[in-house]
């Protein structure tokens, strides 16, 4: 079996390394010509602990190789991203532009998998433009278990920073266009698969996906709402998470400076985009999610003026410091990350220095240089002023709290308390 995955991206590259690391033949193909050679080096373009070695023997041992153009495979796997269009819309294109760079070499018997995170009846429009494309071939839309290709949906849910582990443990949904594409895409998975395949439906294996990461969602944000209404009512609200999850039937989540991420933050719009009417929970949980940092930075602007009322310096001499960039603990990671907004804000008005602590970056991102300095954990603590708590990376729980000495925090995660 030649297997080929479309997009070496943070879903594409570990499957295709799980697939190769099983003596499968593996052709990985990306539009990136720089992935695609560091990856025929051995080597890894994205941050994923143990990709590393997988890629390195998979390569070395000759069943992974990348491309930049297609090529004839026995299954497809498209692992393309997703993004917003306009005003939370998703974005189609580059599964679309997946889908018509496959139909050329696509052979009567081949398999094509959708991973892509994807609004309901994504599946149905694949096999729509590849039916158009392959006029020669028939599609599972047109004569059922008849049909020279069949085609699936089959969403990863694995979890960054534990990914190598996730995609071989965790049970996997399958949605196949007809019960032999699913009977199909689950014995490919199952080459790796330690968890099960669970079949169903393309449809629904489209909205179990985007299901998930809503329901997570949705859940933070009762946590977020929860730590607003504590704020006001001068209740601290992770001991009142932490006792009302003593309840047998009770399980809160964590409150935090909002809600990052690619996947969490983007999948519950696809719902509300499909179903504006019925999706009303969905999107005002994304609506208090998305307002927690703005919040947070009211938070520090109050903070400052109480600092300023009880020390003999001025606003321009004030140190602020920022505990935190990564959109959650222990990574490095800083995109759409709610700590690095608040920073910005915050830097952006602050006339004084705006110092930033992250253990897991060398550099500042460019939108924070100029604005904000890079400095150590203990150069923050001997010279800020005010401290702002936005990751519990494993080095700030760490700290011990005798090395705070100052009075005014803001701290969204509940570390310092
Ligand atoms: N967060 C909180 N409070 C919590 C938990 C998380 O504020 O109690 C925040 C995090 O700090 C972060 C955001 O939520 O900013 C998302 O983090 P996460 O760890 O919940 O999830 P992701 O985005 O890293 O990965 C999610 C996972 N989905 C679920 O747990 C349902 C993962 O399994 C999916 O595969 C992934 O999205 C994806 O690719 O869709």
């Amino acid at each position: 079996t030649t297997i080929s995955v479309i997009g070496l991206g943070y879903i594409g590259l570990p499957t295709a390394a799980a697939f190769a690391s099983r003596k499968k033949q593996v052709i990985g193909v990306d539009i990136n010509a720089r992935a695609v050679e560091t990856i025929n080096r051995g080597e890894i373009h994205i941050v994923e602990p143990e990709l590393d070695n997988v890629v390195k023997a998979a390569v070395e041992g000759g069943y992974l190789r990348a491309s930049t153009t297609p090529v004839t495979a026995d299954a497809y796997l498209i692992a393309v991203p997703t993004p917003f269009k306009g005003e939370h819309e998703p974005d189609m294109v580059y599964v679309e532009a997946a889908a018509k760079s496959i139909a050329p070499v696509l052979k009567k018997g081949a398999l094509v998998i959708l991973e892509s995170t994807s609004p309901v009846g994504a599946t149905e429009q694949m096999a729509a433009w590849l039916a158009a494309a392959r006029p020669d071939l028939t599609f599972p839309q047109q004569v059922g278990e008849k049909a020279d290709i069949n085609i699936a949906y089959c969403p990863e849910r694995v979890l960054p920073g534990q990914v190598m582990v996730e995609l071989i443990k965790n049970d996997r949904v399958i949605g196949g266009m007809t019960p032999v594409c699913s009977a199909r895409a689950s014995e490919l998975y199952n080459i790796f698969l330690e968890g099960e395949c669970v079949v169903t439906n393309s449809r629904t294996a489209e909205m179990c996906k985007l299901t998930e990461n809503s329901f997570r969602d949705v859940n933070i944000a009762f946590a977020n709402e929860l730590s607003l209404i504590c704020a006001d009512q001068n209740i601290n609200v992770w001991e009142l998470i932490r006792l009302a999850n003593r309840h047998p039937r009770v399980n809160i989540l964590q409150p935090g400076p909002g809600v990052g991420g690619h996947c969490i933050a983007v999948d519950p719009w696809f719902i509300v985009a499909q179903n504006p009417q019925q999706a009303r929970l969905i999107r005002t949980a994304r609506e208090v999610n998305d307002h927690k940092p703005h919040w947070v930075v009211d938070q520090v602007k109050a903070t400052v003026a109480d600092c300023l009322t009880t020390s003999d310096k001025r606003a321009s001499e004030l140190k602020i410091a920022c505990f935190g960039l990564a959109f959650k603990p222990n990574i490095d990671d800083l995109r759409e990350s709610p700590a690095m907004e608040i920073t910005h804000s915050v830097a952006q008005w602050h006339g004084g220095e705006t110092l930033v602590v992250e253990p897991n970056i060398h550099q500042l991102p460019a939108s924070l240089t100029g604005i904000s300095k890079l400095v150590s954990m203990q150069e923050a603590l001997a010279q800020a002023d005010v401290l702002i708590m936005l990751v519990d990376h494993k080095e700030f729980k760490a700290l011990d709290g005798r090395c705070i000495t100052q009075r005014h925090i803001v701290d969204t995660k509940g570390v310092w308390r």
